[in-house]
């Protein structure tokens, strides 16, 4: 989409690809030949030369806030300011999380004025490979992260998402709770065809990220197996795609979350969640405990206000539970984060990978 916006200032009829955010290349498309051209980089990403992050992981997933010097995105809605920054902006996405600074398991989180007034921040995530509508465990390290910039103390704090508002209460103990989006459960019994996996049977569910939901019997949730586990997720992926199974308007279900029976006996379940860009959650994963308590609501296994201890693969766990107002399932999870760092982070012109390694 950067390209696109590019190509309308200096485009005349061809296609412009882009490598490495650093370097154009000009494709002629009447000649179908590719032509290198160099070009200055853009004025928007010249302007960052460094920007201040805090860090924090939350049940081992790491968050990375930037708190300053990030894009400007304008002050309208939130979904018109993700579109600003996926088109505009998509290289400072990929400096921030991906390798030399970051890794493909960072998601990366932008902090901004809220559109909403009567929230505390609004927030757009992003990880190796784009954007997320909504994260449950990064806005519980968002939360602790506006606590340790002194923004706010115990209590509750309203935050803007891409996939509407979220109610967060920080606890005296530093324990968050997100009250998340409505969640859902879109089809029952999928059945796929999975190279090397069979026939997996799931659910595909909202939890303000599309997840499918299976459990792989003889592939046990052991942190020895997260490569048969990716492996597996992956297939699975690529299974619903091929299927044409998306979620409601065409939205790809782009997380994949298998579960089976939990480690720890005051545990409820546990899970191994594929997030986009192929990483493994290392936490629960927020929205996907969110999307898993919305099937179970709808199965009649979770009632409203029973907590449910969802272990993820490192055996670290949230509690979640579901309430229901106006005929909607609400999950809220409660989970711990820890800050673990502020840097500042450095993007010089001459850096080959000033925008990350992707
Ligand atoms: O906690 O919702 C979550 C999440 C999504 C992707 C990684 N973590």
């Amino acid at each position: 989409m950067l390209i696109s916006s590019i190509h309308n200032v200096v485009n005349g009829g061809g296609l412009w690809q882009i490598k490495n955010f650093n370097t154009y290349f000009w494709e002629d498309s009447a000649a179908g030949t590719a032509e290198m051209l160099s070009h200055t980089i853009s004025s928007a990403m010249s302007s960052f030369s460094s920007i201040q992050v805090i860090d924090s992981h939350t049940a081992g997933e790491p968050t990375r806030v930037v708190i300053d010097g990030g894009p400007d995105l304008g002050n309208g809605a939130l979904t018109e300011r993700l579109t600003c920054f996926r088109e505009q902006y998509d290289f400072f996405r990929s400096g921030v999380v991906n390798e030399p600074r970051g890794s493909d398991v960072v998601v990366g989180a932008v902090l901004l004025e809220p559109f909403d007034q009567t929230c505390e921040a609004a927030v757009i995530y992003f990880n190796n490979v784009g954007y997320l509508g909504m994260c449950g465990h990064g806005t519980i390290g968002l939360v602790r992260t506006l606590e340790h910039m002194g923004r706010i103390g115990p209590g509750e704090h309203r935050i803007e998402t891409p996939s509407g508002v979220v109610t967060t209460t920080l606890h005296a103990s530093g324990q968050v709770t997100v009250e998340n989006v409505p969640a859902y459960r879109l089809h029952k019994d999928v059945s796929l065809d999975v190279p090397g996996c069979g026939v997996v049977t799931g659910d595909v569910a909202w939890g303000g990220n599309w997840f499918f939901l299976a459990s792989i019997p003889g592939l046990s949730l052991a942190f020895a197996n997260v490569r048969e586990l990716s492996q597996c997720a992956q297939a699975i992926k690529t299974a619903l795609a091929g299927d044409g199974i998306t979620g409601t308007s065409g939205g790809e279900i782009d997380h994949i979350e298998l579960f089976g029976a939990a480690e720890a006996t005051e545990a409820d379940s546990r899970n191994f969640v594929l997030c986009p860009g192929n990483a493994y959650d290392r936490s629960p994963c927020g929205t996907g405990t969110s999307a898993k308590m919305a099937c179970l609501y709808a199965d009649g296994h979770l009632s409203a206000g029973r907590v449910w201890r969802q272990e993820g693969i490192l055996g670290t766990y949230f509690d979640g539970s579901v309430s229901v107002k106006d005929g909607q399932v609400i999950p809220s999870i409660t989970g711990e984060a820890y800050v673990t760092g502020e840097t500042k982070l450095f993007f010089a012109e001459k850096d080959p990978f000033r925008w990350g390694i992707s």
